[in-house]
């Protein structure tokens, strides 16, 4: 029986849960940046399953690496050791210079272990009172969806009618450092959760200052910086990460002088840690904070496991060997000059900002409006493939192997598009 795209729709609307609104299309396969709907028609991907997919659809190397390892040997859970875990843990604790790594699978579960980690911290080697420890997060930010992270969230849509909600956590404005240091003056703060850039907040830039004065400011308090790259980290901002400023090295020896360079203490990976292709996620940290957790205190069965470990590592692997970081340079700044000078200066055009591939065009008008929606469906209808944020905001994230031959066709596909709606306004 052959199903049409409107078949499956209906299948997921009557048998799965509707916690998602997806734009209508219907994916079957994909390739690099191109994905195939069940009809057969292609797509320029530029959302890269929330920039987990930065190495591009089934990408050889790393489909290798899964299906070798699954055909050897898939899970033994951490009751016992397994031959791939520790090469991966060695590989990116040098990867990114941190004396240990926690691997778990979901990114929400990367930032439970952090502020897991923090709290443990506080109370072993900071010495804050028992169940006193306070962690600084930030207004607007997303790090997951379990009971702990949306207690903290500033979005109803996260949090409304899911409480009670879970203490010891304290929200400030982004981007605010007066806010941060006045925050820090409380002895019991523990550590400050943050992302570089805030997604789902609509492709957030702080001032360029931001991260490295607030690691300065948490330093000097002995509160621990803790970065959330889940959406940020591998490439895709164009350094291995966001903290990185413009180093390229992730271990910071190139630029640390330049003074670009943050260290966070807890570094959170995900989404491409992963390729795309199988969960994994990542927390990093040096020994006296990794080593405050000891064995049968924190875990999961499928973190770490072989598959995930080899999947992990080729992942890492496939940004050096194909310098994925500099063409998240080259073609975000093309992307960016680019919709500038086809776009910028509709009046539908609010604003174009992002960094490396990590990009939002805002719409110029209400977030209650269907225009951001719409845009999406004609854009989905001239072959690009993207979705709104916050009614009015629609982020770009191709995956880092673009073109720029791919990259110029997309750009005046998009251009067709918002000339076109900006005609019917
Ligand atoms: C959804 C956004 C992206 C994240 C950061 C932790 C997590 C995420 C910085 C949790 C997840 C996702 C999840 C997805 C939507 C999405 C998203 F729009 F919400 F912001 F990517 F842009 N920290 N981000 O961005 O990771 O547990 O999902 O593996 O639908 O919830 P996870």
């Amino acid at each position: 029986m052959t199903r049409s795209a409107a078949d499956f729709i209906a299948l997921e609307d009557q048998h799965g849960a509707h916690n998602y609104h997806p734009l209508p299309v219907v994916l079957e396969r994909g390739e690099g940046v191109l994905v195939w709907d069940v009809e057969g028609k292609e797509y320029y991907d530029f959302l890269s399953a929330y920039s987990a997919v930065n190495q591009g659809h089934g990408h050889p190397k790393i489909v290798k690496a899964m299906l070798e390892q699954a055909q050897k040997l898939a899970l033994t859970s951490r009751a016992f050791y397994n031959s791939e875990l520790g090469p991966f843990e060695k590989a990116i604790t040098e990867r990114f210079a941190y004396d240990k790594v926690l691997a778990m699978n979901s990114g929400a579960e990367a930032v439970e272990t952090a502020i897991k980690l923090c709290r443990r911290w506080a109370y072993e080697v900071k010495n804050i009172p028992a169940n006193q420890a306070k962690i600084i997060v930030c207004g607007d930010n997303f790090h997951g969806r379990t009971s702990a992270i949306i207690s903290f969230s500033s979005d109803p849509d996260s949090y409304a009618g899911f409480g009670p909600f879970m203490p010891g956590f304290e929200r400030i404005p982004y981007n605010d450092l007066t806010a941060l240091a006045k925050a820090l003056e409380d002895p019991h703060v523990a550590g400050f959760l943050v992302e570089p850039i805030q997604g789902e907040a609509g492709v957030v830039v702080p001032d360029a200052d931001f991260i490295p004065r607030a690691a300065a400011l948490c330093a000097s308090k002995n509160v621990l910086f803790i970065a959330d790259e889940i959406q940020t980290g591998i490439g895709r901002t164009g350094a291995w990460l966001a903290t990185c400023g413009n180093c390229h090295c992730a271990s910071g020896a190139c630029e640390r002088q330049a003074g670009s360079y943050t260290r966070a203490d807890i570094l959170i990976l995900g989404k491409a840690l992963s390729g795309g292709l199988y969960p994994v996620s990542a927390v990093l940290a040096d020994d006296a904070i990794m080593l405050t957790i000891k064995p049968g205190q924190h875990g999961s069965t499928f973190g770490g496991n072989p598959i995930a470990a080899k999947v992990a590592q080729a992942s890492l692997e496939v940004i050096d060997e194909e310098s994925l970081m500099q063409n998240a340079r080259l073609r975000g700044q093309q992307f960016r000059d680019g919709l500038a000078q086809r776009i910028g200066h509709l009046r539908l055009v609010k604003g174009i900002r992002g960094k490396g591939l990590l990009n939002a065009i805002l719409i110029n008008d209400s977030p209650e409006s269907k225009t951001a929606w719409n845009l999406c469906i004609a854009l989905r209808d001239a072959g690009i493939l993207a979705k709104p944020t916050h009614g009015n905001i629609i982020r770009f994230a191709p995956p880092l192997v673009i073109t720029e031959v791919q990259m110029e066709d997309a750009l005046a596909r998009m251009q067709k598009v918002f000339e076109a709606a900006e005609q019917n306004r």
